[in-house]
């Protein structure tokens, strides 16, 4: 190598090292500061970012929860899923009232009752109309409105109240149901028959005691049911409480409710042991069973409901005395089945199904009448027709057989569910009205037109050709009600009759 060629290269070598040296310096001053610089800029703006994401993210859900604030406040609650099962249900037995009525229109207006099969009335009471005055307050609740006006017409231009009169049940169903008609609507038409009706009911009180049966045609006679061997039948005489103490409130003349407290003062002489059947109309003695189904039923019934009507005193000790004794005395459990054993029999009627009700209205025992609702409603639920047995035995294992075998479109179980779904809004009431209401649907709608009661309801049903009044007036009621929300006749504010016929409380 030449040594010239070295110094050269030596020399270039230098520079270059030092070209190297200032480089390396230049960017160690500038170029990393500003890279580092960029970095933390780039850091600083994924923070900001970061920020002003966080920041929508919250204002988006603070919006939300405001939007969601405000429809929770200014709109309807959204329906869960039951509640439009129970629409459902409920325009079900709509229809079905409208179905009965009509057809009841078509083939039997004015008559008491309807025979749907032979498509034709009945006049089991006279021929008054039965049918229409028991409805009136049904088809007002419905909304059936040109069935209703239908009905009212009737009411104003055509009714008359006269021949022979079972007391009782006239007092429950018709001056019961023109009561509840004004009561509901203000209108002094149905004020003034019910006035009408009241007037000849006074003809049954020639004594304190009331006849059963009397005739405006025969001013004098008094009467009693023909298979009542000259006696009143206990409920004849304890049911009229409610409609004589609202007719008398209504009018502000008292010579109904003076009838009534007299009434009260017999059944508080009598307060030391559980009710009898029958009562002499002359003598006031009483004999025969002390049941809790039919013929004694709503003499109980009547003195919570006259208590929740107009505060009275009197019967409400009445009935905190009655309900201890039927309580104490008559309740059992046989395994899961819980019923009021009267009269030291095993026999479960369905007229003492209205217990359950009147205990969970009572609010002391209110389990007992839970639990006695409940075995009425296994009435229906054992059968395969999902239909109830008239009458039952209830055997020591708890299990339900059928003793009469006959379903009479009665209203008690369906009147107790309904205050138990009141009481406690479990859904399995409206699950067992349910089930009830699709059985009636089944196996006593008559195509034509109408319901009828049937038997054979144990193994197959079989339509025996009668819609009994009350169905209409009671059953399709306190079903429908069921689907109901509460603010429809709260029961602080109404009280039913023993036929379904709500009262305002005065
Ligand atoms: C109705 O007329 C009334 O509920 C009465 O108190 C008992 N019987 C029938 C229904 O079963």
């Amino acid at each position: 190598m030449l040594k010239g060629n070295r110094s050269f290269n030596q020399r270039r070598f230098k520079e270059m090292c030092l070209i190297c040296t200032l480089f390396c310096l230049a960017m160690t001053s500038f170029v990393l500061p500003l890279f580092r610089q960029n970095k933390t800029e780039t850091a600083i703006l994924n923070e900001v970012e970061r920020i002003v994401h966080n920041i929508e993210k919250r204002l988006t859900q603070q919006h939300n929860k405001h939007i969601h604030d405000i429809k929770r406040v200014i709109a309807v609650p959204k329906l869960q899923a039951s509640d439009h099962i129970s629409e459902q249900i409920a325009t079900e037995i709509r229809d079905g009232m409208q179905h009965a009525f009509q057809a009841y229109m078509r083939d039997a207006w004015k008559s008491d009752e309807y025979m749907p099969v032979t498509k034709k009335g009945t006049n089991t009471f006279g021929g008054k109309g039965l049918t229409i005055i028991d409805s009136l307050d049904t088809l007002y609740l419905m909304k059936l409105s040109s069935e209703f006006n239908a009905a009212k017409h009737f009411v104003a231009t055509e009714f008359q109240f006269e021949g022979q009169i079972n007391v009782f049940e006239n007092t429950i169903r018709v001056l019961g149901g023109l009561l509840s008609a004004y009561s509901l609507t203000k209108d002094d038409i149905f004020l003034a028959k019910a006035t009408m009706v009241g007037e000849v009911l006074l003809g049954a009180f020639p004594q304190r005691i009331p006849c059963g049966v009397i005739n405006t045609n025969r001013p004098n006679w008094c009467g009693t049911q023909s298979w009542a061997n000259g006696k009143v039948v206990n409920a004849e005489v304890g049911t009229l409480a409610l409609e004589f103490v609202a007719l008398s409130r209504f009018t502000h003349d008292p010579r109904w409710s003076d009838k009534i407290t007299a009434i009260n003062k017999y059944w508080k002489k009598h307060d030391n042991s559980l009710l009898q059947m029958n009562i002499d109309p002359h003598t006031e003695q009483m004999s025969g069973p002390a049941t809790i189904g039919g013929g004694i039923d709503s003499t109980y019934e009547y003195f919570i409901k006259l208590k929740a009507l107009t505060g009275d005193p009197l019967a409400s000790d009445l009935y905190s005395i009655f309900e201890e004794m039927i309580v104490k005395q008559m309740f059992v459990t046989y395994g899961q089945t819980t019923f009021a054993r009267a009269a030291g029999s095993d026999t479960l009627e369905h007229l003492g199904c209205f217990l359950g009700g009147m205990l969970i209205m009572g609010q002391k025992y209110v389990a007992e009448g839970l639990a006695m609702t409940e075995t009425c409603a296994r009435m229906y639920t054992s059968n395969p027709s999902g239909l109830a047995c008239d009458q039952v035995r209830i055997s020591k294992d708890g299990s339900i057989h059928c003793k009469n075998d006959l379903y009479l479109l009665r209203p008690e179980t369906v009147e107790s569910i309904f205050y138990a779904w009141r009481e406690t809004h479990d859904q399995k009431w409206r699950d067992y009205a349910t089930k009830i209401w699709k059985a009636i649907a089944k196996h006593c709608e008559v195509e034509s037109g109408g319901f009828s009661d049937v038997r054979h309801v144990a193994s197959r049903p079989t339509k025996t050709d009668k819609q009994e009044s009350w169905f209409l007036a009671e059953t399709l009621k306190y079903l429908w009600l069921t689907f109901q929300s509460d603010d429809i006749l709260p029961l602080d504010k109404y009280v039913f009759n023993t036929e379904a016929h709500p009262i305002e409380s005065f």
